[in-house]
């Protein structure tokens, strides 16, 4: 007895207990039963977790719709509030004795005092990171009481504010007094150019108690340490915490497979030490299936499980989806100046893609599902890569998952955008914090190809006029070490410790400035030429950057969009509401100014805003060209930007509701594996093959048809030849006058066929803008079949109509094609799909182009 007495004294009984009583891990999700409340009112409702108070408030009646009319401004009172959250669960006596037990936050929006039973567990503060609590001494049985108190972030930040005594450059915080920068949360939710601010406060991601025995994964690490078509070695490296109190023995097995095919089978005992434990399981997998990216074959998954034994007991658990490649960043001093380019495999890849920004306002409504439909879009529009922006988050494993599957490469920014930020000791340790933590839980993705400091901090510094803003040169003197401590110290530091294989850059652009020509040469730039610098977008065919990380042309979003937040008295460009979404302050000015260049300004708000999706699918297109052109110089286009997370007059290529504009079809158009592509230059048409395929056609032939806009052929001629792989190459050149003979009301069709006579492209070179066309009254007539959530649109004309749009009033339908051109005598098959739409129930379309509505 005495004996036992002194084991249970040392902490051994538990040991005892342990041989026989090891179970599997329990998860309990604790993302029920929460109530909230501004404190300082006593009235508790209901919540939803994940969410935000935003949304809670919308939720329980209590706020009006943020994205409607100029309601923004009347919810700005919900951010210099309080708020609390509370939840119970109750665990029975076996659940109670298990040996630990883990309260898991996977996200608080920001300042969170989180109190379980009378205990306070934490203080959080960074947005970024999750919270791994141990709680086995504070839990009951019975009745268990959680709490979350969430300070207004603005009141945290004021007294830093106070005390710098001085502004820091945040010119998109929309607030008099800025203090987004004091804190690890989301910049854009502050206010954006083309952002809502709503400074949320919430439990952003999810809650869970997990209960164990004997130990637990901290970290699952795919490292692939070589990879190559004949062999892949990879190291699988666990941190596992044994959390008995003297050595144990585990078993640790590594499971994977390729599809359905057969499971393999390694294992490995060792000798877990109480607390923290590195575990290595290499593996080598001959002739592996490797992961593509999007236009280069399949992105092949392997599936791949470690599990922890104890006694022969799965403890504890974690599966990786793992996608076998190599991704390396070519950015070297050349006889141009810098190269910046990604290799696959060993191939050099020109990237095609966008930058996302947060896909909400009110982050906790982006759904898998929607997570999913935005990747799946941009694979659809031939995209290869997306760049995560520094003024949104570190996007959710769903992102990350579904980008691995759809062969998108992801350049990941560190998230800093657009301003310096403090760089004392607090806020460097909540920085180092959230590399830590992000890199740790991204590292395994085969997506991930790149780290970047930060969005344009270092471009801000040198050419934004921010020094002239300080009198004290201290001030200015600090933020330049503060910029060397963030982004060329600190987060380098940690990619090195933890990620060592990843390429980092400090930021981006990393030296180019769009101003400046002579830096044009050196890797990656942001072109706002067409925008800020309002000039026309011929200037993109010149401007050419070695990889052109942004550049962009803002459009309204359709009709049934603007609907959402306006009623019809406010569909004018300059009405209060409209202007309320539309947050750069040349925007409307622009797009009439860059439009008149191309086409006719309309009078009406609605042909307005058609012609401004017509017109900004045209600019970028331009532009995705002029960079396929320039390679192998330039290497890289991604516009900014893919998405909104509100509705809102922006430079995006998908609405707020997912609605595909203008621009989205003809990116996809201009990223196709193989592009016919014509281009004057000089007296010659040049007529290039740009191709991202990795195979060549050799005996491909190019057929020319020179026709008026009734379709009467004019000119024609066939020439053969070669289209390299992975190359932009004139195929063909021509005198442009002898084609151009009736430049306002004739067009040249291109179609390029591989030797069995398959359609490789085929596009339409016009001699003039349509403005300066002669375009006809086309007549387009259509018939629809419609179905259980489809309908069928076949289109045709028997004179050229431009620029078709078909508008049906469900959000996020999907269309095979819109915005597109109908050749003369061309008939033309549109499927749309949208789970509204019902057999029987007529659907409402509005048909229209450039030179009418159809009837
Ligand atoms: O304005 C559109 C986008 C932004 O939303 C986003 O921050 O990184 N934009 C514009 C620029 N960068 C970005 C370039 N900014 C400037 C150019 C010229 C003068 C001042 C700012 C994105």
């Amino acid at each position: 007895m005495k004996k036992l007495l002194t084991m249970m004294l040392l902490g051994a009984f538990p040991m005892l207990l342990n041989a026989t009583e090891n179970k599997e891990p329990e998860k309990i999700c604790l993302n029920k039963g929460w109530e909230f409340s501004q404190v300082g009112k006593g009235e508790w409702l209901p919540a939803t977790v994940p969410g935000t108070v935003h949304q809670d408030l919308i939720d329980n009646d209590k706020l009006i719709n943020p994205f409607f009319g100029m309601n923004e401004e009347k919810v700005q009172w919900v951010e210099k509030e309080d708020w609390q959250y509370r939840t119970t669960f109750t665990l029975n006596k076996e659940q109670l004795a298990r040996q630990a037990a883990v309260l898991n936050f996977e996200g608080l929006d920001t300042y969170a005092d989180i109190y379980l039973n009378g205990s306070l567990l934490e203080r959080a503060d960074n947005m970024f990171v999750g919270y791994e609590l141990p709680v086995k001494d504070v839990l009951r049985e019975g009745e268990n009481r959680l709490q979350v108190y969430f300070h207004s972030p603005i009141k945290v930040g004021l007294p830093q504010w106070e005390t710098d005594g001085f502004e820091y450059p945040a010119d998109n915080d929309h607030s008099k007094t800025r203090v987004s920068i004091y804190s690890r949360k989301a910049p854009y939710s502050y206010g954006w150019d083309w952002g809502i601010r709503l400074a949320t406060s919430g439990i952003w991601r999810p809650v869970t108690l997990e209960l164990f025995d004997a130990a637990r994964i901290e970290d699952y690490f795919v490292h692939q340490v070589s990879v190559s078509k004949e062999l892949a070695k990879i190291n699988n490296i666990l941190e596992v915490k044994s959390v008995t109190q003297t050595p144990q023995q585990a078993e640790v097995v590594l499971t994977y497979s390729y599809k359905d095919g057969a499971k393999v089978t390694e294992q490995k005992v060792v000798t877990l030490q109480p607390g923290c434990n590195k575990v290595s399981m290499p593996v080598e997998i001959a002739n592996p299936h490797l992961w593509m990216p999007n236009g280069w074959g399949e992105a092949a998954l392997y599936d791949f499980e470690m599990t922890v034994k104890v006694d022969g007991k799965a403890v504890a658990s974690e599966k990786k989806r793992v996608g076998l490649r190599t991704i390396k960043v070519v950015m070297e001093d050349d006889k141009d100046g810098k190269s910046f380019y990604f290799e696959v495999n060993g191939q050099p890849m020109f990237a095609k893609g966008s930058n996302l920004i947060p896909d909400d306002a009110l982050l906790p409504n982006v759904t898998k599902e929607r997570y999913y439909q935005l990747v799946k879009d941009a694979k659809d529009a031939n995209h290869n890569m997306i760049r995560v922006w520094g003024g949104g988050i570190y996007e959710d494993d769903r992102f990350y998952d579904a980008a691995d599957e759809m062969g998108i490469l992801i350049w990941q920014d560190f998230i800093f955008a657009c301003t310096t930020y403090p760089s004392d000791p607090t806020f460097l340790s909540r920085v180092a914090e959230e590399a830590e933590y992000n890199i740790k839980r991204l590292r395994s993705h085969a997506c991930l190809a790149m780290w970047c400091g930060n969005n344009e901090i270092y471009e801000g510094m040198r050419y934004w006029g921010w020094d002239k803003k300080y009198t004290n040169p201290a001030i200015w003197e600090e933020m330049k070490n503060g910029y060397n401590k963030l982004f060329h110290q600190l987060l380098p530091a940690i990619v090195k410790e933890l990620d060592a294989d990843r390429f980092y850059m400090h930021g981006s652009p990393y030296e180019a400035n769009w101003g400046r020509p002579h830096s044009w040469k050196i890797a990656d730039s942001h072109n706002w030429g067409t925008w800020y610098g309002q000039k026309p977008f011929e200037s993109l065919d010149t401007e050419i950057p070695r990889f052109m990380s942004e550049y962009g042309f803002q459009a309204f979003p359709e009709m049934k969009t603007i609907a959402t937040f306006a009623e019809p008295k406010d569909y004018a460009l300059e009405s209060d509401v409209m202007n309320a979404h539309q947050k750069a302050s040349i925007g409307n000015a622009l797009i009439k100014k860059t439009m008149a260049l191309y086409y006719e300004v309309p009078e009406d708000f609605e042909e307005l805003v058609y012609k401004g999706l017509v017109l900004q699918g045209f600019g970028i297109r331009h532009g995705i060209e002029a960079h396929r052109r320039n390679r192998p110089y330039c290497m890289g286009t991604l516009y900014w930007q893919l998405n909104d997370s509100w509705p809102v007059v922006s430079w995006s290529s998908i609405d707020y509701y997912g609605n595909w504009k203008a621009m989205h079809y003809q990116g996809q158009r201009a990223c196709a594996p193989i592009l016919l592509n014509a281009f004057k230059e000089g007296d010659d048409l040049c007529i290039y093959t740009l191709s991202d395929e990795l195979t060549e056609h050799k005996n491909a032939t190019l057929q020319l048809k020179v026709m008026d806009f009734n379709g009467k052929v004019l000119n024609k001629k066939v020439v053969k030849g070669e289209v390299p792989a992975n190359a932009s190459v004139v195929f063909h050149k021509e005198a442009y006058a002898g084609l151009a003979t009736n430049p306002t009301n004739t067009l040249l069709l291109m179609t390029l066929k591989d030797q069995k006579g398959k359609v490789l492209s085929e596009e339409i070179y016009y001699f003039n803008y349509p403005k300066d066309q002669e375009l006809p009254m086309a007549k387009v007539s259509y018939k629809v079949k419609q179905l259980d959530g489809k309908c069928e649109v076949t289109l045709s004309a028997k004179q050229l109509a431009r620029d078709i749009f078909i508008e049906i009033p469900y959000q996020g339908a999907r269309f095979s094609d819109n915005f597109f051109d109908l050749l003369p005598g061309q008939t033309k098959k549109i499927v749309i799909t949208s789970d509204e739409i019902k057999k029987g129930e007529p659907v409402e379309l509005k048909i229209r182009h450039l030179t009418g509505v159809v009837k």
